[in-house]
Order: C-alpha cells, then structure tokens, then sequence
C-alpha cells in the first residue's frame, strides 16, 4: 500500500501548543465520536482505543478495537457518563476484527448501531445493530448490511424523514478495492494524478433501517470550477470520516483527508450531492487520524473530535469538544485545535 507511515503528525505545530479543549473522559481512549441529540442529550458514539500491542502500519492495523462504550453528556460542560459495554465484538456473530468509526440512528421506536468490522475473511463490511436504549445494550444483526463494505459509516435524517447512509475509508479502509464494483484484493492504491479522487458512498436505507434501499451512488466533491477534485489533490480529496448535517437549508458533507489530516467541508443542496469543496473546518490534530462529528444543540453548534493528548499515541486517542462557528454567508470558521 502507501509509502507514507502512519505516526504522530510530527509534520504538524500541533504537539507544541496549548489545546484549546480537554479530553471528555480520561479512564478509557476514545475516538472518532458521532454526537447526536436523542431525548434533550447529547450521545457520544465513539470508537474505543486498546492497546492491543500490534505495531503501527498504514493497514492501520494497530487499530485493533473489540468494543463500544457509549457515552453521555447532559450539557457542553456537564458530567460526562460512561454507559459502558455497548456491543462485544465477540457477539457480533460476522465479526473477524477491528470494530473501527460507529454512528447511530433513531427510527420506529428503536436505536441503531451502525458499525464497521472486518469479517472472518478481513473485508470490512457494516453492520447494525439495535435496542431500546440510546446507550444500549445492542444486539447485532446476524448479518453485514447487504451491499456494504468498507468503513465510517455516518447516518444522516433528511427532513423528509429519509435516512441515507455515507460511508467509505481508503487505504486501510479497502475503499481503493471496490473500484470495479466488486473486491479486489490486488488493488492496493488510490487513484494518482489528474484522474478523479475516489469518493464516499451513499445509500438510502429501507424504512426498518437494516438495508439499502437503493444502489450505493459515489458523493462526488467538486473544485470551484465544477470539476471532480483530483486524486492528487490530498489536501482536499475524500479519505474517511463521512458526517453530514444541514444548515440554513444547505448539505454540509465533512470528511477526513487522512493523509494531510484536515477536516474539510463541501456543501450541496442535494443529499446525494455533487458537492463544492469549501474549505478547512478543522486544522489538523495531534495523532495521524483526524475523524469529527457536528452537531446543533441549544441553538450552538459543536465540533466533536479527537487527538491524542492522553497518551501521545496514534492509536490511543481522547474525544474532545469546541465550539463550531458561520460567518453571516454560511461559510465555516477554520478551528485550530491548540494556541500558542
Ligand atoms: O478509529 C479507526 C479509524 O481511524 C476510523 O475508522 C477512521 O476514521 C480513523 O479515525
């Protein structure tokens, strides 16, 4: 796969600087956190870092998570509440390793899990998994979600009431393999040069919120002037971490550029886009991965992140908490994650 290691952003000013938010919770590493509002609370759906001894590669095989533990916020500045075990990677019966990036939903009464994991063959597929309870615990399908693959899914309610599924990760995400359609091992690289980035997926899912509901669709990004981004264009290009939300009427998709570590945005007025890249909503964070979620509550809006303050390791991170902020024309406000 890529040249390029993964290791703490050394390239970056982020180890030097003061930062400006603490880590939600200090007795377990937490990351890649999407936040939703669910009965006046804000759930934290994070990804939950161990120590599983695997050496770092850009597989991202040290990355080697077993559970979920969800988390609880009454306000911004309130107590944060571990629920605990959400879901056991040994009962999820698919389940081969790696339990990466989560989201939830709310529909028909239920809560659901979406989650990726590598199945007993090491293709990371999605699943679900439901309950009751907005902390759970959940019990997982017998089954991936039909027709999907690779990682970061991020479930998004339109106003409509259609829910839609984003997803895709590349380089240890395998999106770089389904570029016929169909897995291919052998397929190691992302597109480079001129040619168009690869993209997110999309689907809209079935009313029970356990399928696709249609063929998965690329999210495609477009430059200023109209035109696909290019796969050589990795400060702006689709890597991982799909989240979308709307704001005065608009799509904002944000995503991770991985290997430059940016979060950036693009608006559309369609859920399945195209998009227009606009620009950098978070500057990158100590730790290789940068992964957000953003959401409105209490009339503010939230950037919901990660870096590594904690422990100083990639792979063992800690969620934090900003302020999120629009100029008067809707664009986003860049956040710099440390001060001087
Ligand atoms: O947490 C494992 C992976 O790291 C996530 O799925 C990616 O988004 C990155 O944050």
């Amino acid at each position: 796969e890529k040249e390029d290691t993964i290791s703490v952003n050394k390239d970056t000013d982020a180890n030097k600087l003061k930062p400006i938010s603490q880590p939600l919770i200090s007795d377990i590493y937490t990351a890649d956190p999407s936040a939703h509002v669910f009965d006046g609370k804000i759930y934290i759906y994070p990804s939950h870092d161990i120590d599983a001894g695997i050496p770092e590669n850009d597989k991202g095989d040290h990355f080697a998570m077993r559970d979920y533990h969800i988390l609880s916020l009454d306000s911004i500045n309130g107590k944060i509440t571990d629920h605990g075990v959400a879901l056991d990677i040994k009962d999820i019966p698919w389940a081969g390793r790696q339990l990466w990036a989560p989201d939830a939903a709310y529909s028909n009464g239920k809560y659901y899990l979406y989650f990726p994991v590598k199945d007993k063959t090491d293709i990371f597929r999605i699943g679900v998994a439901t309950s009751t309870n907005p902390a759970g615990p959940f019990k997982a399908e017998p089954k991936p979600i039909e027709g999907s693959f690779s990682i970061d899914p991020a479930v998004f309610k339109d106003d409509d009431g259609n829910f839609y599924m984003y997803f895709g990760g590349i380089w240890g995400g395998q999106l770089q393999r389904w570029q016929t359609g169909k897995y291919d091992s052998t397929a190691k690289d992302e597109p480079s040069g001129d040619m168009p980035a690869l993209t997110a997926k999309v689907a809209r899912l079935s009313k029970d919120m356990l399928h696709f509901d249609e063929k998965v669709k690329d999210v495609v990004i477009l430059d200023k002037d109209g035109k696909p981004l290019q796969a050589k264009d990795h400060d702006k290009r689709f890597f991982e971490a799909s989240w979308i939300y709307k704001y005065n009427g608009k799509y904002y998709f944000t995503y991770s550029t991985g290997d430059t570590h940016f979060i950036c945005y693009a608006t559309g007025a369609s859920p399945y886009g195209p998009f227009t890249y606009q620009g950098v909503v978070l500057n990158p964070v100590q730790g290789w991965t940068n992964h957000q979620s953003i959401v409105e509550f209490n009339n503010k809006w939230y950037l919901f992140y990660h870096d590594t303050q904690l422990s100083g390791k990639t792979h063992l991170r800690n969620i934090k908490v900003t302020e999120l902020k629009y100029r008067p024309d809707g664009s986003i406000i860049t956040i710099d994650a440390y001060t001087k």
